[in-house]
């Protein structure tokens, strides 16, 4: 094991136990990060990588990266703006996505944004609740702010409706709500801290994010084989839209090839149809484990 050299090593925090932690730790398994049983700690040392995991509750991850306890964090985007945290973001990762939305009773008075004026509003998101409604000129909503549980609120009088992150909105249903209007969108985000990095740390947060890049492009793309006779090539070339040209291998039977290349998974089914009209035969597709472009 790689002693860790306080100059150089990242300290990430995740999400200790919830929606984010096992995605956050496949994605960072997926980038070649090693680690021990993450869930019996709450500091977790990577075994290949100069990391550390610091395990806590979503909640606590913006504020502990923008004061520079950790390096960086994986963590939904609707608590990095409602912490309304002093942190940068990376970028986006496509896992987590939900959106921070209003809800009202069923068959209410509440139809639309406008009907909200003068109304009481349960949520776990003042700043994000308040910030919309101040957008649109109402000033007069009295915002609840609830730790939980926001979905009864209405049905125990507390308030007239709520805004709550919803994915399905199943659970809005169950609770006789209907979505008024979306508020925010989100989806995990990598953040880094704003305080000073070593060049240490820099040189291994570009290196993850190229490894995350790497990573994603792979999940979005495909291997392809197929065999053809050669005389198809210059059409399976302008059909494939490939990142490269493709690789093309003589066969054993005379005026035959096999042709391999990548190319992104939702053009697959298009670009198969097309080759096999152009004459291509046993079209292989395989999954990529990881890439770098
Ligand atoms: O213990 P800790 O504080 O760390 O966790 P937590 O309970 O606060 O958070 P957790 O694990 O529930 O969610 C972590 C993050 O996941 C959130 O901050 C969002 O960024 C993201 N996320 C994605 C969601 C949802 N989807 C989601 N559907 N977070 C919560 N929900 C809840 C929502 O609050 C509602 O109760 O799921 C319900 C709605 O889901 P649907 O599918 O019925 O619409
Ligand atoms: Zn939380």
């Amino acid at each position: 094991m790689r002693t860790l050299d306080s100059n150089t090593s990242l300290r990430i925090a995740i999400q200790k136990s919830g929606r984010l932690t096992d995605k956050t730790i496949t994605l960072l398994e997926g980038i070649g990060l090693k680690f021990d049983d993450y869930k019996r700690s709450l500091l977790v040392k990577c075994r290949n990588f100069d990391v550390e995991l610091l395990l806590i509750r979503d909640d606590d991850i913006p504020e502990y990266v923008q004061d520079g306890v950790c390096d960086l964090g994986f963590v939904g985007a609707n608590t990095v703006a409602e912490d309304e945290a002093d942190v940068t973001i990376l970028r986006g990762l496509d896992y987590g996505v939900c959106r921070l939305s209003l809800a009202a009773p069923k068959n209410g008075g509440i139809k639309k944004v406008e009907d909200f004026s003068g109304k009481k509003i349960a949520t776990s998101y003042p700043v994000l609740t308040r910030k919309f409604f101040e957008e649109r000129g109402i000033s007069d909503t009295t915002i609840v702010t609830l730790s939980g549980s926001v979905e009864i609120a209405p049905r125990l009088e507390i308030a007239d409706a709520i805004t709550d992150l919803v994915s399905t909105g199943g659970t809005l249903k169950a609770n006789g709500l209907v979505e008024i209007a979306k508020i925010f969108d989100s989806e995990t985000q990598l953040i880094q801290t704003n305080k000073p990095l070593s060049d240490g740390k820099k040189q291994l947060i570009n290196k993850m994010l190229q490894r995350i890049e790497g990573h994603k492009t792979a999940a979005e793309s495909r291997y392809i084989m197929m065999n053809a006779p050669e005389t198809s090539v210059p059409e399976i070339k302008k059909i494939i839209p490939s990142m490269k040209s493709p690789t093309v291998m003589p066969l054993a039977d005379n005026g035959m090839v096999a042709v391999h290349t990548v190319i992104p998974i939702d053009t697959f089914w298009d670009v198969m149809e097309q080759l096999k009209e152009a004459g291509a035969s046993d079209i292989v597709m395989l999954p990529i484990e990881s890439m770098i472009v």
